[in-house]
């Protein structure tokens, strides 16, 4: 395969780009490759400025479970092209977005429009801490939700530690309050929670920033209790399982009500849309109605609004999540007989249509055990993959993602290509 322009792109984008890229996992560092830079998308397919051919499972980072370039999709943003882009003032197509959107995700009685998933969780944090009036939020060891200051917080010596920055420029002030738990560790939680002082717990219901890992049974359940019983604000953050893992998300599949819910990614439609919403109580403490400031030039502008709208209609018709099932469990099941032939240790971790092969023997509960894996390994397997046609996340520490516009015959070239790589 040709690299010859994506070389020559790269070259360029360097001297301009930090790492060439707008955003750093693009640049395939951990995995040993250079960035692909993409042509055009269509379907379950991507081509690179070299023509090569890809059949995609990142679909945008879980945005395109529609497939690339779907035709109602374009279809829907060239009509609301037509009546202009952005007005800064609100529209009819905000407001039957929020009753979609609120309509698939009941818990979400009031909806705040965002431009992206950062957004969405750093204005929920605000909300929950000027609702309860304390400052202290939990969030999962591994668990990724967007790169707020209090949100890039690593994790001290130990569990359920205070937290200390996760990255440069984050100062000591942003981090200590913010205390991280192992994922799946209730009792770790209970014992925060129980003290009475914490505003929030944010969570991945299904963590996808890990690499794909389960609640463990109960887990959510113990979790809705515990915040319950002391007035600590339970957030979901769905920006990724939103509309992928059940067309309500998450907290439909495990039938559990959070507080307040952090969404994107699909429903955005492939243009840049976000929202967080939640009990009506705590949502009308934002401005304008209560005390807690945040704002956004582009929110609920109207051509992502219309394409994350007609997203979500097209979500809503019969045999999706069945058809999605079925052909997440095809990969998933594929890729694990695959390495067992092979003899090659892994564990496939899969909800929906959501997945992650781990080069480790398992089970991968946690981030201490995903980070067990074989990074070296799967580093390998990636650039084998793409050498064969198959464009998988550049990170072992990130989920794939299987779009409607897949076919059986596309999951099967997928596994042919994972045999030959083993
Ligand atoms: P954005 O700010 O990137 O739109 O969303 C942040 C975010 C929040 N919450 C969850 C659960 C997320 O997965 C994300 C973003 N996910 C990553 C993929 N692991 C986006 C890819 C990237 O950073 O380029």
């Amino acid at each position: 395969m040709s690299t010859h322009n994506s070389q020559a792109i790269f070259e360029r984008a360097k001297a301009l780009i930090p790492g060439g890229v707008n955003s750093p996992v693009r640049a395939c560092r951990s995995v040993g490759a250079d960035p692909v830079f993409v042509a055009q998308g269509d379907g379950a397919y991507i081509w690179d400025a070299d023509g090569n051919k890809y059949i995609d499972l990142i679909g945008s980072w879980g945005p395109l479970i529609l497939g690339h370039a779907h035709r109602e999709i374009l279809d829907t943003i060239k009509e609301a092209l037509a009546l202009g882009t952005t007005f800064g003032a609100p529209t009819e197509i905000e407001v039957k977005f929020a009753e979609k959107l609120s309509g698939a995700v009941p818990s979400m009685e009031m909806v705040r429009a965002v431009s992206s998933g950062t957004e969405a969780t750093m204005s929920a944090l605000r909300l929950a801490r000027g609702f309860t009036g304390r400052a202290k939020i939990i969030k999962a060891d591994g668990g990724y939700h967007g790169h707020a200051d209090c949100l890039l917080v690593a994790a001290g010596s130990g569990a359920a530690t205070l937290g200390i920055p996760g990255s440069a420029g984050v100062p000591e002030g942003a981090a200590k309050d913010t205390i991280i738990v192992p994922f799946n560790d209730l009792p770790a939680v209970e014992k925060l929670v129980s003290g009475g002082d914490i505003a929030a717990i944010i969570i991945e219901p299904v963590c996808g920033n890990m690499g794909l890992v389960e609640p463990a049974p109960g887990y959510l359940e113990g979790l809705r209790a515990i915040t319950a019983k002391f007035g600590t604000v339970l957030i979901f953050d769905e920006v990724m399982t939103g509309f992928r893992v059940a067309y309500g998300g998450a907290q439909e599949r495990y039938r559990i009500k959070p507080d307040l819910t952090t969404i994107g990614k699909i429903i955005g439609g492939g243009l840049p849309a976000a929202a967080f919403g939640g009990r009506a109580d705590i949502m009308q403490k934002l401005a304008p109605l209560g005390p807690v400031y945040q704002a956004g030039t582009l929110s609920g502008n109207p051509l992502a609004m219309a394409a994350g709208l007609k997203a979500m209609e097209i979500l809503g018709r019969p045999g999706t999540y069945e058809r999605l099932e079925h052909l997440g469990a095809r990969l998933g099941d594929g890729l694990a007989a695959a390495a067992k032939t092979a003899g090659v240790p892994h564990v496939v971790n899969r909800v929906g249509s959501m997945l992650t092969l781990f080069f480790a023997p398992g089970p991968i509960t946690d981030y201490e055990s995903a980070k067990t894996s074989d990074t070296k390994r799967f580093g390998t397997f990636f650039r084998n993959m793409r050498d064969r046609g198959v464009f998988l996340p550049p990170s072992q520490f990130e989920a794939a993602f299987v779009s409607l516009a897949h076919s059986d015959e596309d999951i099967d070239q997928i596994v042919a290509a994972a045999t030959r790589s083993f």
